[in-house]
């Protein structure tokens, strides 16, 4: 039976209301990365980060799932072989949606993580900085979110995954930010067919064996009722 290794990025939850990054008018256009995605930022303005991600949780929590999430949902539960989903989504609308054993590579905004001793713990709607720790007590609460420099969660899952794909799809995203824009590659020398799901070409589209442009949410149902028609 195929295995199916799917990577989302921040265009399939354009069409739900949340931002993406490098589009006009993205989250980058509003804030510089470096203030706000990476561990220095943290460290100088920790209130700064705070208020971004508060506000992101916010905004992800009244968000709902749509038509691409849910058929990609739909997927896994009428494939008869094993359907992978990788996000680098800090939302879990896949969840929302239906979705099974989502990776998350980037962490989730629901997430809290101390900077000293690495506990996690589910994060309140609203973080401050120098929030204690619930485990070594150290005023080092962040968001548990990967920010540039850091390593994402589950690599070796990932690529274990990948080495073992028949068909790697990825959606909504703009092939900028390794590791994930070498995951193509990856899946290509071990074997995989590759194809890309965009509004736009994205950095790698070249790797991709095939791509099918417009929104997700008209895209990614039309591709999933093809694949379950065999
Ligand atoms: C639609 C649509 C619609 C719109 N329908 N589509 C070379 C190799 C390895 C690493 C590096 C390297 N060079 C540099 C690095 C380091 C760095 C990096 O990649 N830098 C680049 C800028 C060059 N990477 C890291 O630091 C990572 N860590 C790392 O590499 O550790 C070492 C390591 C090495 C080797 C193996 C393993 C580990 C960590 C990266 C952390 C990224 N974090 C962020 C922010 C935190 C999360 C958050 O706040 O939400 O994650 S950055 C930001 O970009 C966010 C996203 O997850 C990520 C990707 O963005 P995405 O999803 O692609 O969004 P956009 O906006 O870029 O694109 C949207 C796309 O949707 C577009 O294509 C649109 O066309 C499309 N679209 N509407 C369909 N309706």
């Amino acid at each position: 039976m195929e295995k199916i290794v799917i990577l989302t990025g921040a265009g399939i939850s354009a069409e739900s209301g949340l931002g993406t990054f490098r589009d006009a008018g993205g989250l980058w256009a509003q804030h510089r990365i470096e203030d706000v995605a990476t561990p220095e930022g943290f460290a100088r303005d920790p209130a700064l980060v705070q208020a971004f991600y508060n506000a992101r949780r916010a905004k992800a929590a009244t968000a709902r799932p749509n038509a691409a999430h849910e058929a990609l949902a739909r997927l896994q539960a009428a494939w008869p072989g094993e359907v992978v989903i990788v996000t680098q989504n800090v939302d879990e609308l896949h969840e929302k949606g239906g979705a099974q054993g989502v990776l998350h590579m980037h962490g989730i905004l629901s997430g809290a993580l101390c900077a000293t001793c690495g506990h996690r713990w589910p994060a309140p709607a609203e973080m401050a900085a120098g929030e204690p720790c619930p485990a070594c007590h150290a005023p080092t609460a962040r968001p548990d979110i990967v920010w540039f420099g850091e390593m994402p969660y589950d690599m070796d899952e990932i690529f274990e995954h990948l080495v073992n794909a028949d068909l790697f799809a990825a959606i909504g995203t703009s092939g900028q930010v390794y590791p994930a824009a070498g995951f193509v590659q990856e899946a290509t020398a071990a074997g995989s067919r590759t194809v890309e799901l965009n509004l736009e070409p994205s950095a790698t589209v070249s790797q991709f064996d095939e791509t099918r442009f417009g929104p997700a949410t008209q895209t990614v149902p039309e591709w999933v009722a093809e694949l379950l028609a065999g």
